[in-house]
């Protein structure tokens, strides 16, 4: 295996398989690309990442130039330094989004990194003995795999504004700024273990190698979880440069700034750690929170694959959507159309924790001007209610969304 690169073969025993996407290619173009696959099943060039991964150029400037993969309108809505995935864009999707169109929350810019010379510094009050590890360091441990949800805490924050007359400041998102990956990796603990934790550690804070250094503190327990990783690999393949490259952190359930991109050093500390992200924001400021409290897990919410609003041709439609929560799986989801009674929509089987649901729905779809609301319920009794508390920063947005619809 060269440098840069990670094994996503053995990475890749769940999710869409490559090798598998080759075998139909062969079998479709006939023999002209059985050496490819043969390629693929021997000692596997076919599985040769670049050391770091060159992005297609875009035709025309970016219209996010802190952004390095393409920005295709189809897939994906610039927002600021941020891309906002197309929901319309995951309708005939697997359960999993494509890179191509995850969406991208950049506090400043995707920084290029050297693998070569790219080290993880632990150290800090809470460990023995500080150390320094390599990606080659990294490649060596236990691998594993997990496929959870990315979410922004201010997803859908648009709608603080749009329906509920009441806009919160920050990053117009509507409800795409979630994405779910097969993500590999290896745990935080086989990590964190090198350096000895101590008992008394309570805080650990990632740090991130971009301009602004963005360091989300989680407490040692989170830190430790099973499914919380040091993240190299997407999709099976080397993670991209937008989405953390070389290595970044997947904290399961939690607000999408914990997981930190582009990590170059972890503190351990025995006393609390502050940072801007979790004094000054990440915090929930209003008048129903007088305690400000800090936003952890995500909470439940649903989205049609449609765009938003969406014109629709009359007569029968399948609608189709997914639905998710922080905490858990999703148990039920029902659909309500211009106030009619609620019914349930036909869930999807696979149903991962921490990831999504995907679900569908018929609709007599009758000209005119609807409004098609989804609520969903999880596993630990979470309901969508129809209205939120506002807060400053429109955190958390989880209130039923009112989905405007035209049909011709
Ligand atoms: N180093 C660093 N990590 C970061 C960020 C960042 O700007 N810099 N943005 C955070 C936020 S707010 C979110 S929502 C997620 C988004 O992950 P994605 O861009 O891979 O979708 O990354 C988090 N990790
Ligand atoms: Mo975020």
């Amino acid at each position: 295996m060269r440098e840069g690169e990670y094994d996503a073969e053995r990475a890749e025993r769940t999710g869409l398989s490559r090798r598998r996407l080759l075998s139909w290619a062969a079998v479709a173009s006939g023999g002209a690309a059985a050496a490819q696959v043969a390629g693929v099943f021997g000692p596997s060039p076919g599985w040769a990442h670049p050391a770091t991964p060159t992005p297609t150029p875009a035709p025309t400037p970016s219209p996010v130039p802190g952004i390095v993969k393409p920005l295709p309108a189809t897939l994906l809505t610039p927002r600021g330094t941020n891309a906002e995935m197309c929901w319309e864009s995951m309708r005939g999707q697997g359960y999993l989004t494509p890179a191509d169109r995850f969406f991208v929350r950049n506090h400043t810019t995707t920084p290029a990194i050297d693998v070569a010379t790219w080290r993880l510094r632990i150290h800090g009050t809470g460990v023995r003995r500080e150390v320094s590890l390599s990606y080659d360091d990294l490649l060596r441990l236990p691998r594993v795999t997990a496929t959870r949800a990315v979410e922004c805490a201010g997803n859908a924050r648009n709608l603080f504004g749009s329906q509920q007359g009441t806009p919160a400041a920050g990053t117009t998102w509507g409800l795409g700024a979630i994405g779910v990956a097969t993500w590999t990796g290896v745990r935080l603990s086989d990590v964190l273990d090198r350096a000895g934790v101590t008992r008394a550690a309570l805080d650990v804070m990632p740090v991130g190698l971009d301009s602004m250094a963005v360091r989300r503190p989680i407490p040692v327990e989170k830190a430790l979880a099973a499914d919380t990783l040091l993240v190299i690999g997407m999709n099976g393949r080397t993670l991209p440069p937008d989405h953390g490259y070389p290595v970044r952190l997947l904290v399961p359930g939690w607000v999408g700034v914990s997981h930190v991109k582009w990590v170059g050093e972890i503190e351990v500390s025995t006393t609390p750690l502050l940072s801007q992200w979790n004094t000054t924001s990440y915090r929930l400021f209003g008048p129903d929170y007088p305690d400000t409290p800090l936003v952890t897990t995500q909470v439940v919410k649903s989205a049609l694959e449609l765009p938003f609003p969406a014109t629709l041709g009359r007569g029968v439609q399948l609608l189709t959507g997914r639905s998710w929560s922080g905490l858990g799986r999703i148990t039920r989801v029902d659909l309500s159309v211009d106030d009619g009674p609620w019914r349930p929509a036909h869930l999807s089987w696979r149903n991962d924790e921490k990831a999504w649901r995907q679900w569908s729905f018929l609709w007599h779809a009758k000209p005119g001007e609807h409004r098609i609301r989804v609520r969903a319920r999880d596993d630990r009794g979470n309901v969508q209610p129809d209205a939120v508390p506002f807060n400053e920063q429109g955190y958390l947005f989880g209130a039923v969304a009112q989905h405007p619809v035209t049909v011709l």
